[in-house]
């Protein structure tokens, strides 16, 4: 019975990567391992952010609990849950994550082949009201482990070998690409497993949506306001597009993927270079939006061509 069939025959995540792998014979299982570990800190930050109204999680940093017990902000506790999580997978050399200003170099006797660049809980300013947050990251492979600079962690998007992001809301679904395609995996906490729900995600051709903050309108340049007129105000005799905007990229992002449409965090005279950060907003995302048969621009070029400057 179908039913049977579906009970016993679970596509994990833990599965589809392994197949994933078995595409590369020459792999030696890093990458597996690696997003093995990056699956275990997700799964932690799905839990500690499910808990976070009871356990008061949500509290800025510095407040202690009822134990009296220094409270760590999610934000803060995500990003350690991460950096023990890749720096034990003894497959990472050096880590970018948005909570910390510098690069982490890995200890030389635990270093692997890959720079992982995150934002361990993007979007956490919406964390007191519920809003769906999320985990981002975006993987680099590293020629030599041992001697690796920041230079070299300095590189354009479309040298991704992976990407990813982890959205923590009504359901925790991670979505991934090795650079085959896109899947999404739903946690299914009765298992503690992701099991995949969105097999091959493609976006849609034609989009009614688009997302944008429109209290930024009085900043941005003339092409930004023309085209969002057009979307209120088609001169085509097209029907209007609905705005949705959550403000939570990961949230924003994966209903653009599934529904279609575009998200746009335009630069403006307030953030002339654009507010979403390079390395693991801006790159991640237009790295899943190109696998899923999207597109991703900064406005004068491809998003994945940006060489970035600094690591913030
Ligand atoms: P605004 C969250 O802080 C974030 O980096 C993204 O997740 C989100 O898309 C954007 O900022 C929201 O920015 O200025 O519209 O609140």
């Amino acid at each position: 019975h179908a039913a049977d069939t579906f009970r016993t025959d679970l596509m994990t995540i833990t599965r589809h990567v392994l197949n994933e792998q078995s595409r590369h014979p020459e792999s030696r299982g890093d990458l597996t391992i690696l997003l093995s570990h990056i699956v275990l800190g997700c799964k932690f930050v799905a839990s500690a952010v499910n808990k976070a109204g009871l356990a008061k999680l949500t509290g800025l940093a510095g407040e202690t609990n009822v134990q009296g017990e220094e409270q760590k902000k999610l934000d803060v506790l995500s990003n350690e849950v991460f950096v023990n999580a890749l720096v034990s997978s003894g497959r990472t050399c050096v880590l970018v994550s948005e909570e910390d200003e510098k690069a982490t170099f890995v200890d030389p006797k635990l270093r692997g082949k890959y720079c992982v660049c995150f934002d361990p809980l993007d979007g956490s300013s919406n964390i007191d009201c519920g809003v769906s947050i999320g985990t981002i990251f975006g993987i680099y492979m590293i020629k030599n482990q041992d001697t690796v600079t920041l230079e070299e962690v300095l590189q354009p998007g479309k040298d991704m070998i992976a990407a990813g992001y982890c959205m923590y809301g009504s359901s925790c679904t991670l979505v991934l690409s090795t650079g085959n395609g896109v899947n999404g995996f739903t946690l299914d906490p009765s298992l503690g497993e992701f099991i995949m729900t969105h097999p091959d995600i493609k976006i849609p051709p034609k989009g009614k949506i688009y997302s944008v903050n429109e209290g930024n309108a009085k900043n941005w340049d003339t092409p930004t306001a023309k085209y969002v007129e057009k979307c209120k105000y088609p001169t085509d005799g097209s029907s209007p597009k609905s705005l949705r905007y959550i403000g939570s990229m990961v949230a924003d992002v994966h209903r653009t993927l599934l529904y279609g449409g575009i998200f746009l965090y335009p630069a403006d005279k307030k953030s002339p270079s654009g507010k979403l950060r390079v390395m693991y907003e801006v790159f991640p995302m237009s790295f899943l939006m190109e696998e899923a048969g999207g597109q991703s621009f900064t406005g004068k070029g491809r998003s994945l061509d940006l060489i970035p400057t600094d690591i913030i």
